[in-house]
């Protein structure tokens, strides 16, 4: 099998393409792997290994169709996952975001209709469905995003969902909840606090704290996304849950109390626009078709992405401070 995998460089891809080459995927041993990732302030391209026989590492745009033309024959099958990510990013300057997430899933859902590669999956998020007081989502429920990450998100699942229903393309579409783990990059919740902490800052929390996440590992998104690859339906959407719900003030009490700090630490500040009060999935379609079920606990995994950070300062201080 033949994969190219778009944003490999990043968080969740590069967790995926670490493991097709390290431990694999069941039935996936001899995969071999192209990854395509414009190496934007999000992409490392040492996220990856620098040389392994299966892998094929390409800078470039998934705008870019001219290079998708050259790139895409001879492949089975991609998993796409290259975006602009950060909801806060997206409210300072929407224009990166409709470019990437919606040109860039048009360009390349149509580059591989050209070339005849007709597998795809698209990776896409919870947030596609906006806030949710009570109850949780399904694939069926409506997409009502409110930010213009979210909205570019969506956008790009409606252009996987008609090259399906238009084309007869063989896509599948997954939304996945907030993801944690180690390489992830330091303006999400998770590693900016962490890091923070080491940094001996304080920890700005938006808003009133309370507002629910559910936290999945990136290993479990990332064997979600393998499933849906392998075994998932032409046309069909599967939402992934972590069964992990907390308020970010929750999140934050545990990485004090992992770092040994305390709540003095903690500084309210301004509430994000548009910011989403909880999202919450249901997830029983991929639960009950492909046997997903999350292996990672959130205490174990968080206890062990902070130990993570705290062995790869020179990572993370690279990211985090070329960012800025
Ligand atoms: P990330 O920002 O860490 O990585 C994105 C990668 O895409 C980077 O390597 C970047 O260089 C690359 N990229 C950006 N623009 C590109 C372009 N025009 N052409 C080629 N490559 C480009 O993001 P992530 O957290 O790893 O998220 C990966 C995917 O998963 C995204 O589609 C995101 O919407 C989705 N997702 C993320 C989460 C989460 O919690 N992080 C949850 C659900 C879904
Ligand atoms: O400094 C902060 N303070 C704070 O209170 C930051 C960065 C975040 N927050 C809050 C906002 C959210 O309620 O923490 C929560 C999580 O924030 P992010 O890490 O920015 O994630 P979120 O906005 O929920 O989106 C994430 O999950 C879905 C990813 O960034 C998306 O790519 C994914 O689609």
């Amino acid at each position: 099998m033949r994969l190219l995998v778009t944003g490999g460089a990043g968080f969740i891809g590069s967790h995926y393409v670490r493991t097709l080459l390290g431990p694999g995927y069941p039935g996936c041993a001899d995969a071999r792997v192209t990854v395509l990732d414009a190496l934007t302030y999000a992409g490392r391209r040492d996220n990856v290994p620098s040389a392994h026989p299966r892998l094929e590492f390409v800078e470039g745009d998934v705008c870019d169709r001219r290079l998708l033309r050259e790139l895409l024959p001879g492949h089975d099958a991609v998993i796409h996952f290259a975006a602009e990510s950060h909801v806060d990013r997206s409210l300072r300057s929407a224009d990166p975001f409709v470019r990437t997430n919606i040109g860039g899933t048009q360009t390349l859902l149509s580059a591989c209709r050209d070339a005849g590669v007709e597998r795809v999956v698209h990776v896409s998020t919870d947030e596609v469905y906006g806030s949710i007081e009570r109850g949780s989502w399904t694939e069926d429920s409506p997409l009502l995003p409110n930010s213009p990450y979210a909205a570019s998100k969506a956008g790009a699942d409606l252009l996987a969902r008609a090259y399906h229903q238009a084309f007869g393309m063989d896509v599948s579409i997954t939304r996945c909840a907030n993801n944690y783990g180690p390489y992830q990059h330091p303006e999400k919740l998770i590693p900016l606090f962490i890091t923070h902490l080491m940094e001996g800052l304080d920890l700005p929390l938006y808003g009133d704290g309370r507002n629910i996440r559910d936290w999945v590992h990136v290993d479990d998104h990332c064997r979600a996304v393998h499933l849906v690859l392998t075994q998932g339906g032409a046309g069909e959407v599967y939402n992934i849950g972590g069964g992990g719900e907390r308020s970010n003030i929750e999140v934050t009490e545990e990485l004090l109390r992992l770092c040994g700090a305390d709540r003095s630490r903690v500084r309210y500040v301004a509430d994000r626009a548009g910011h989403d009060r909880r999202y919450s999935l249901d997830d029983s379609r991929i639960r009950e078709r492909l046997g997903y079920a999350p292996r990672v606990g959130f205490a174990s995994g968080l206890a062990e992405t902070v130990a993570w950070y705290h062995d790869h300062a020179d990572w993370w201080k690279e990211v985090k401070h070329r960012a800025r």
